[in-house]
């Protein structure tokens, strides 16, 4: 018996299972033949697709016809990861679908393993993209995404003995079921080409190539409500008209096609290769692609809007727009929306700078001066003539006002303007500084970086517009990463409550601290972890073939891999205790908390020093735990492939995390709040998010070490001066690597690195040296702690109670209410 459409209430699991079937037959990807996991994923997916698009057109119509103002979010990156889970357990319908399935022999568990991680992403700036499209639904917000439909997401990682091979994650292999195919949204998107003027005095872009951008949206379901919006990302495409039949019939197939192939081009992969011009002129291809298909849709539902309401009122369109730019990829948003203002809409300058800045905000994601973005001036004004014109003119007005107003800055001009000349040979335009001065709000994502913005970065600009600056702590989705990551603990949570509102209100989990010494609690809370912690052994089992011991405790770090983020420290720790453990007698040992360290990152495809990292990990990984005399003691295990979903499947079975970066260096960090509010308890330094997390759940409970951010730059002039001693034991660790006790592959350019400036050394930026000592230090603090099950049982409790400040609710409320001025629009 099939159902074509599933009815919009259909809780009926017998009705699902209709449903499912009615897509496994009419909306067919394979033969009818099987009905195997993967055809049951696509039916399944299907069906929920169809509440997801009955939601969906709920939520337009009833944002159309309420004209709240709206947040746009445009971001180049969002690793949304599988949707499944997240979608049914946001309708709240998951255990309908569970039985649904049964009816077929599947398992649940089991399907959703079949759905490839929508990865357009990089790491944490992606993901946040993602969790705040969670919470903007959830909170019922009217707020869309804005990005890109990549053809290859983020590469996927195979380990070799080599170490890191990159290959293409084909995502689309097979097609996604969430994405909705919008026809009718279609913009023309020109590049190249020149700048004409009227007899009048007006310009217009003309000429160059044009390619169009087509909408697909998927939809975003918020938890527990109908509110249902759009991550609208563009894909390019050539028009039939583009296509040269003649040329075709002509045996000429390339040149027939060209246009095709370079629409095909822009939305290949993320992140293309920048080395080469024509990497250069790719990527701001991509960026401008998003930003132009984004403004034009954007200015469209303006005036689709005002239809009927009298004469349009551009000075009214900050009141209904706001635009958040995530980080200065999209800062060209700036110079296209100015263009279409004043060439479309015939808006002068004033009243369209007017608008811009009331409209646009800017969120700064790193210090990091290599990932600031500055782009060749020549290339932009070959690309995108009239946006570089444009731009020119910011900058000239941006220095005539702090030359006739802020005499006291002039002399700071060279460093705050927009364009940058100081290279005759290469002049640049610095997006950042494009974003500030054009921008009426910029935020930070932790206090520590906004505070560091402040007194660094952008502090020249903090005397010039002091109001201008914000803090916005990031913040993580409670749903995928607590309630549908771990629904052991959740469940755990919710007794112990006595409600589960902590899932859309997670301060409430400040409840938990009263019974944070009750030992009924502590035991319910070991079995949990200990599913978990068991789930994982599985799978790492499966993923690498090694064995780990689920009594051991379990130490994590997974993130992008970065000398910042110094896995480096990690793994010299591991070394380390490796040593130390090899000149201990069998009684000696006896007496050691056993641990599994699992290390986890993709490296960027050219970054040799990380993919070094990647390999070290590896070959330690290979001794050690093939070392009897010690692996029951220690095992270290490199996790392949980390992503969204290996995420969701190691956090809830962590003890210990680390977030060890050098002081000032993270900007926030947002893993941190997933592993704390998991009940993981944290080493770490003093950086990004840690500070407050560290201030919420009690300093007790947070294993510190490292320089603080304010000690760095002295101790790198130490370290520069050759003032610096380092620890025997730092010594010690690298010899060990050096002596070739993990393989004959030459470690020695990384672990130069950490060598001070005299000779051949690198001056140890990352102050892996100074570190040491006191890493090593918390680790036997770690260890301690461990020892005494109550103890640590009581600080994973007060953990997770004190981790609901890092709820994307909280941030997500705090940007609707302090940079967007919008409110709740629920449909009814
Ligand atoms: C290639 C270049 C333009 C580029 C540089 C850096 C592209 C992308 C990035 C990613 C950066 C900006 C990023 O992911 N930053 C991270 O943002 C997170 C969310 O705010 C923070 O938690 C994290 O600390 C920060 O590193």
């Amino acid at each position: 018996k099939v159902q074509p459409v599933a009815h919009p209430l259909a809780e009926e699991s017998s009705e699902i299972a209709s449903n499912i079937a009615y897509h496994a037959i009419y909306t067919p990807h394979f033969s009818p033949l099987k009905f195997d996991p993967e055809q049951a994923f696509y039916a399944t997916a299907e069906s929920v697709r169809d509440y997801l698009i009955q939601r969906w057109n709920e939520t337009y119509l009833h944002f159309h016809k309420v004209d709240p103002k709206q947040t746009y979010y445009l971001s180049m990156e969002y690793l949304q990861g599988r949707a499944l889970t997240n979608a049914i357990g946001n309708l709240g319908i998951t255990d309908a679908y569970a039985d649904a399935l049964k009816k077929f022999g599947h398992e649940l568990e089991e399907i959703v393993e079949q759905e490839k991680d929508a990865a357009l992403g990089n790491g944490g700036l992606g993901r946040l993209a993602s969790c705040f499209l969670d919470s903007m639904a959830t909170l019922n917000l009217p707020a869309w995404g804005y990005g890109l439909r990549y053809r290859y997401g983020l590469f996927k990682q195979r380990i070799s003995k080599e170490g890191q091979e990159e290959v293409a994650e084909d995502w689309l292999e097979k097609f996604s079921p969430w994405e909705i195919v919008r026809h009718d949204k279609v913009y023309p998107i020109r590049f190249f080409g020149h700048v004409e003027v009227s007899p009048t005095g007006c310009r217009n872009w003309a000429g160059g190539e044009i390619i169009q951008a087509l909408a697909y949206d998927v939809p975003i379901p918020g938890y527990k409500t109908k509110n249902t919006i759009s991550l609208r990302l563009w894909e390019a495409k050539a028009s039939a008209e583009d296509f040269n039949l003649f040329q075709f019939n002509d045996g000429q197939y390339e040149s027939a096609g060209q246009l095709h192939s370079k629409a095909q081009q822009i939305c290949a992969v993320l992140y293309p290769g920048d080395a080469t011009e024509n990497g250069k002129i790719l990527r701001l291809k991509q960026q401008f692609f998003l930003c132009s298909a984004s403004m034009q849709d954007i200015i469209a539902r303006f005036k689709e809007r005002r239809d009927g309401k009298g004469a349009l009122q551009w000075t009214e369109f900050p009141s209904k727009v706001a635009v958040q730019l995530n980080d200065t990829h999209p800062t060209l948003a700036i110079p296209e929306l100015m263009r279409l203002l004043m060439d479309d809409e015939g808006l002068g300058w004033d009243e369209a700078w007017d608008v811009t800045t009331r409209t646009i905000a800017y969120t700064n994601h790193t210090v990091l001066p290599e990932a600031l973005e500055k782009w060749p001036q020549d290339i932009m004004r070959k690309l995108l003539p009239r946006h570089m014109e444009i731009v020119e003119e910011i900058d000239k007005r941006f220095r005539e006002m702090i030359c006739s107003s802020r005499k006291d800055m002039e002399g700071k001009l060279p460093k705050i303007r927009i364009l940058d000349d100081s290279n005759p040979q290469k002049p640049v335009v610095r997006m950042a500084n494009l974003c500030v001065a054009s921008s009426h709000t910029v935020n930070g994502v932790a206090q520590l970086h906004s505070d560091i913005l402040k007194s660094e970065l952008f502090a020249d600009y903090v005397s010039i517009w002091p109001q201008k600056f914000q803090n916005k702590t990031n913040g993580i989705t409670p749903r995928r990463w607590l309630s549908f990551c771990s629904p052991e603990l959740s469940n755990i949570i919710t007794k112990w409550l006595k409600t589960d509102g902590w899932v859309t209100n997670l301060d409430l989990l400040t409840g938990l601290r009263q019974f944070a010494g009750n030992e009924e609690l502590h035991s319910e809370w070991a079995l949990a972890k200990m599913a978990n912690k068991r789930r994982l052994a599985q799978y790492v089992l499966q993923m690498t073939g090694v064995t780990i011991d689920p009594n051991s405790l379990f130490d994590i770090q997974v993130k992008r891999i970065h000398e910042y983020k110094r896995q480096l420290l990690n793994i010299l720790g591991v070394v380390y205790r490796y040593k130390k453990l090899k000149e201990m007698n069998t009684e000696e040992r006896q007496k050691i908390v056993p641990r599994t360290v699992m290390i986890g990152g993709k490296a960027f495809a050219t970054y040799t020093n990380a993919k070094r990292i990647v390999k070290l990990v590896n070959d330690v990984g290979a001794v050690v735990n093939s070392d009897p005399e010690v692996n029951n003691y220690l095992k270290v295990v490199f996790i392949p492939n980390y992503n969204v979903s290996v995420a969701e499947m190691l956090i809830p079975g962590s003890e210990l995390s680390q977030h060890i970066s050098t002081a000032g260096m993270e900007a926030s960090g947002t893993s941190n709040m997933k592993f704390s509010l998991n009940g993981c308890l944290i080493i770490g330094t003093l950086d990004g998010a840690n500070v407050e997390i560290r201030e919420e759940i009690g300093e007790e409970n947070f294993f510190l070490f490292g320089a603080k951010a304010d000690e760095v730059p002295s101790l790198r002039t130490e370290r520069e001066n050759g003032l610096f001693k380092p620890d025997p034991r730092f010594e010690e660790a690298k010899q060990f690597i050096r002596s070739g006790a993990f393989g004959s592959y030459d470690y020695n350019p990384l672990l130069d690195s950490l060598e001070g400036n005299s000779g051949y050394g690198r001056g140890d930026y990352f102050l892996v040296g100074h570190d040491f000592p006191s890493y090593i230090e918390a680790q036997s603090k770690v260890d301690e702690a461990y020892k005494d099950k109550k103890r640590w049982l009581k600080m994973s409790i007060l953990s997770t109670a004190g981790s609901g400040k890092f709820s994307s609710d909280r941030t997500i409320s705090q940007y609707a209410k302090e940079i967007w001025d919008i409110e709740a629009c629920p449909v009814p």
